[in-house]
């Protein structure tokens, strides 16, 4: 009988703070039908100085953990290293990367402090599962102050090409880090293969029969599974109130006219400006839709503190604005640009009542609005998506219009064609991808990857 699960993620999804996305609540989940555990995380506090212990706060079966970040750590470790470097680098922008050694000490510390205080936290038999690009180094620490048991690791970014993983200075310390965990997952085939890949070029580690990995005098086990959404939630979700009442008042403003959306946090990474653009390219090269078509872009902000966040917001700003200066009427506005967040319920509302699902990050580890998008489409008249080839999801969601996000005129193309697209065709695509989307599905995804991760268990 395995013990309890124990879960470490930056932010965790203590109740009460207005964050119940697909994941919280899977995790959640996890962590109930465990019978218990426990949820480490930052508790969104920062401090003068520094304080050491964790608060509990017990939910039900659940112990959320919670450790406070001082003013330092929060610049060094949350702004400095986590998005300034290893967020650009991991989304192959290296031009935007700042390396600071001081960044690094900070990442370095809090992942020792936090690693400290939760293996202060485990039991023997207790099963632990990190997350994300926050804490990279988390296991090794873990292990150093004494966690002897089975330990897994999610990414819920890609991980870049070697060539570009190795432009970060402390490349080979990050990799290290992550060996020390039994399991590290991934979100597609591509990035388990460059992980693969970087560690037979650089330390020529060894891949056994079985697909795992012997290297720095242990071993580990690289796999893909794809993160997923709850379709039957959304599904739900989008006919219900708040879904239908958003969809109406939305419908009294377009009235008749078709609507493409698009909802992204307000991130470089997700090919904001370009998607913009091609909206004002198809609208410029197509006469006949300017005055039939409403673009609705919901970018709720996000790390407002790094100065690349603060710029993508002004070239936001400004390309709205120009575009519809250019092609606005009396009674019509091709952009509502809105850099606010909405509820789930509002979202899967506004899904359903789009034509086409506008999802072109120029690089993305899965992308969940784009299964989103489908889950909550009305199977009789479903809208399109246009995906980017660079999102993780599309690995799986073939039959959605792929296209590259940096060919503007190719997506100005993919939305006349998926405006157009007749009937039968969005059906039979839809079908296809819904398929796909309830294939993997969130519960899939945690269930195999703890069901991987116990595995390793016999090797203690
Ligand atoms: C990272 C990886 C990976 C967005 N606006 C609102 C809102 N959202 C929700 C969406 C979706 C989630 O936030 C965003 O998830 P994504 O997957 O699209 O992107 P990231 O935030 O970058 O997430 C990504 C993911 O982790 C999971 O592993 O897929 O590649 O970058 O669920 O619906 N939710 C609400 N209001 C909003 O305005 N309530």
């Amino acid at each position: 009988m395995p013990g309890r699960l124990i879960i470490a993620s930056n932010r965790t999804a203590v109740p009460g703070e207005p964050r119940a996305g697909g994941l919280a609540v899977a995790l959640s989940d996890a962590l109930e039908e465990r019978g218990g555990g426990v949820w480490f995380g930052w508790s969104g506090e920062t401090l003068v100085r520094e304080t050491r212990g964790v608060r509990i706060f017990a939910d039900n079966k659940i112990d959320f953990a919670l450790a406070d970040l001082t003013e330092d750590e929060y610049e060094g470790y949350y702004l400095g290293y986590a998005n300034r470097a290893l967020w650009p680098v991991f989304h192959y922008r290296i031009d935007l990367a700042h390396f600071s050694d001081g960044d690094f000490e900070a990442y370095e510390s809090v992942n020792r402090r936090f690693g400290r205080l939760l293996t202060q936290l485990t039991r023997k038999d207790d099963t632990v599962w990190v997350h994300d690009y926050h804490f990279l180094l988390m296991g090794q620490e873990m292990r150093a102050s004494g966690w002897d048991g089975p330990m897994g690791f999610f990414l819920h970014i890609p991980f870049p090409a070697p060539e570009v993983f190795t432009s970060l200075p402390q490349h080979q310390r990050l990799a290290r880090g992550l060996c020390s965990f039994d399991l590290v997952g991934f979100q597609t085939e591509r990035d388990t293969a460059n992980f693969t890949r970087y560690l037979v070029e650089t330390f020529d580690a060894e891949i056994l029969d079985d697909g795992r990995i012997s290297v720095f005098d242990r071993i580990v086990r690289p796999q893909t599974f794809s993160i997923g959404v709850d379709p039957d939630d959304l599904a739900d979700l989008s006919v219900g109130d708040e879904a239908t009442s958003a969809a109406k008042r939305l419908g009294r403003i377009i009235d008749q006219r078709a609507l493409v959306i698009g909802v992204d946090r307000m991130d470089y990474s997700k090919g904001l400006p370009q998607r913009m653009q091609a909206f004002g390219r198809m609208l410029d090269e197509n006469e006949a839709f300017r005055g039939h078509v409403s673009f609705l872009q919901i970018a709720p902000p996000s790390r407002e503190g790094v100065d690349a966040y603060q710029n993508l917001r002004e070239q936001l700003d400004q390309l709205a604005g120009q575009i519809n200066a250019d092609y606005a009427d009396l009674d019509w506005m091709p952009i509502r640009y809105l850099a606010r967040g909405y509820s789930r319920g509002t979202l899967t509302g506004l899904y359903r009542l789009a034509r086409v699902g506008l999802v072109t990050p120029l690089y993305d580890g899965m992308n969940l609005v784009a299964k989103e998008f489908v889950a909550a489409q009305d199977p009789e008249d479903p809208g399109v998506l246009i995906l980017s080839e660079f999102a993780g999801a599309a690995e799986q969601l073939r039959d959605a219009i792929l296209v590259n996000p940096h060919d503007i005129s190719a997506v100005s193309d993919s939305i006349r064609t998926a405006l157009t697209m007749p009937l039968d065709e969005r059906r039979d695509r839809w079908r296809l991808l819904n398929e796909k989307v309830r294939e993997k599905d969130i519960s899939w995804w945690r269930n195999t990857f703890l069901e991987e991760l116990e595995k390793t268990r016999s090797d203690y």
